[in-house]
Formats: structure tokens, sequence, C-alpha cells
């Protein structure tokens, strides 16, 4: 049964050959945990190798502008360049990853040296009892649509804006309302992102 709201049924469109970033706020890490298993599990779902899939976090919503911009700034070098080193990992310094940790000899090394196709960017914002929310969440909208537009990346919405915990609950397929899970939308910016990597690379 077709739905009122959502991407609807997802069309498959093979990922096998696209490098994708994510990048993730680390505040509340319950539900951008299960947003980030919902992700990386559509884009694994759609054929993109582990290898080519590059996650940072940064600490919070309104450091995600910058990080994408960055992300893909050195996604761009890495792919001029003939060292295999991740060059996101080393600018921006991984928190989230334990491979970062291995020498770069051992580390997974991406089979695509291509720039990233699409980054997801990926923050769960609370409202509180003052403006901050609406100032994060304008700032961060806004820088999004800013690098995509000036970057001529794709930059998938991963940003949950919500006015309580229990919705996040819903969207991060943790809890729903009727004893269900709700729904992942993790699930949602994977496969968007690998539309929007496939397209990308042919409009017409
Ligand atoms: C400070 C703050 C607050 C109050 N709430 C959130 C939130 O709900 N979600 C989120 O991702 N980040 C929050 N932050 C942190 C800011 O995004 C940012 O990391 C700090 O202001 C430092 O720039």
């Amino acid at each position: 049964m077709a739905t009122l709201k959502g991407p609807g049924k997802p069309k498959t469109y093979d990922g096998s050959g696209l490098r994708i970033g994510i990048v993730h706020a680390r505040w509340n890490a319950t539900m951008i945990d299960a947003l980030l298993a919902g992700t990386k599990k559509a884009l694994a779902d759609s054929g993109v190798k582990d290898e080519n899939i590059a996650i940072q976090s940064v600490p919070g919503s309104y450091e995600l502008p910058y990080a994408v911009k960055q992300m893909y700034a050195a996604s761009q070098v890495q792919s001029t360049s003939s060292g295999p080193i991740s060059a996101a990992a080393d600018l921006l310094g991984s928190t989230s990853d334990l491979a970062s940790l291995a020498p770069a000899s051992q580390k997974p090394q991406p089979t695509s040296s291509a720039p990233f196709d699409a980054i997801i960017a990926i923050g769960v914002l609370i409202k509180g009892e003052t403006m901050h929310f609406e100032y994060i969440a304008d700032a961060v909208s806004h820088g999004l649509m800013r690098v995509q537009l000036d970057g001529n990346v794709p930059v998938i919405f991963g940003l949950l804006t919500l006015l309580t915990e229990e919705q996040g609950l819903q969207r991060a397929g943790i809890a729903g309302t009727g004893g269900d899970q709700g729904h992942n939308h993790g699930t949602d910016w994977g496969f968007a992102a690998v539309e929007l990597g496939v397209k990308r690379r042919g409009w017409v």
C-alpha cells in the first residue's frame, strides 16, 4: 500500500562503484547510533563497498557543514594524489573508527580513489528552553545546502530537528507510537545518497 509520507518505495540503484562519506554528530548518541546503523545498512543493501564508506564524527550538529566541506575537499585531494592514506581522516582526525588507529598500511583502503559521490550529514537536534535550537537548525540547514551547491556534491540532509525525544526514537527506528519500532530515517538517507551519487554521474 502506498504511504502518504516518505520517499516512496525505493527504486534500487547500484552503489557498487560509489564512494560515500558520512559525518555524524555525537550529541544524542542513542539515536545517532541507530541512524548511523540504518544508513550503513541501506548503503550495504545498495552494494556500496564497506571500504568505500568513510565515517567521521564531530561533537555537535553545528559542526556538520564545516566537516562535510573539509571531508569532501580532502577526498578531492586524495583522488589527485597517489597516496593511499585517507586524506579525510588525516585532516579531521577520526574519532569514530578504530581502524583509524591502525598504521596507514593496515587501514582498509578504498577501492575507488574518486572524490565522494555523496556525503551524508547526520545529527539530532532536540528543542530546549532557549532559542539555541532554532539558531542551530537554521544555520546547519543553510550551511549544508551551501556546501552541496558551492561544492557541487550531493549532501544528504540527515538532521532530525525534534520537539521531543520521543519523536527522535520514532525516527531512529527505536520505539514507535503503537508499540512498533517506528521508522529508521537513516535508511532513507543511505538510499538517497546512492540515488544522487548515481544520478550525479549522468542526469540525462
Ligand atoms: C550545545 C548543543 C545543544 C544544547 N544541543 C544539541 C543538540 O541537541 N544536538 C546537537 O547535535 N548538538 C547540540 N549542541 C552542540 C552544538 O551543536 C555544538 O556542537 C556546540 O555549540 C559547539 O559548537
